[in-house]
């Protein structure tokens, strides 16, 4: 079993910035659940545009306000505490946060730890991974 505190993984390895965006990595592929867990802080005022083409996404917002425009289909959704969202088409998004938004994000396949965007608004497809022995998930 895996017992893991947001707190003690501040400033961490599993703590991964970008401008728009910090990722606090609570569940990674090395821990072996099969998916990433991550609790994600968007920064008020950003618009991100992103588009995972080698993973799904659920995204569930537990603080904030913003919208979710998908591109592909030109239509935009509201996005407020207690609104999902799932990608399961890998389409092409834009997320704007008109104050800072907290997300529970889920990854399949699993994120290893240190993702961020490339130009094509994507992360890397994922490699697979065993658990690290001696870490929880192992
Ligand atoms: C909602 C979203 O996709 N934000 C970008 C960060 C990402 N979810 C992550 O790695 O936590």
């Amino acid at each position: 079993m895996i017992v893991r505190e947001l707190n003690a993984l501040l400033g961490g390895d599993r703590h991964v910035a970008a401008p728009n965006w910090e990722s606090r990595r609570l569940l990674l592929a090395r821990d072996g659940m099969g998916f990433s867990l991550h609790d994600t802080l968007i920064r008020a005022g950003t618009e991100t545009e992103m588009c995972y083409l080698h993973h799904l996404e659920a995204v569930y917002c537990i603080e904030g306000q913003g919208e979710i425009e998908v591109l592909r289909e030109g239509r935009t959704y509201p996005i407020a505490p207690g609104t999902l969202y799932a990608l399961d088409g890998h389409e092409p998004h834009v997320l704007r946060a008109h104050t800072q938004l907290r997300m529970v994000c889920v990854f399949n396949p699993p994120c290893s730890g240190d993702e961020v965007h490339g130009p094509d608004g994507a992360y890397p497809p994922s490699v697979a991974e065993t658990p690290v022995a001696g870490e929880p998930g192992a």
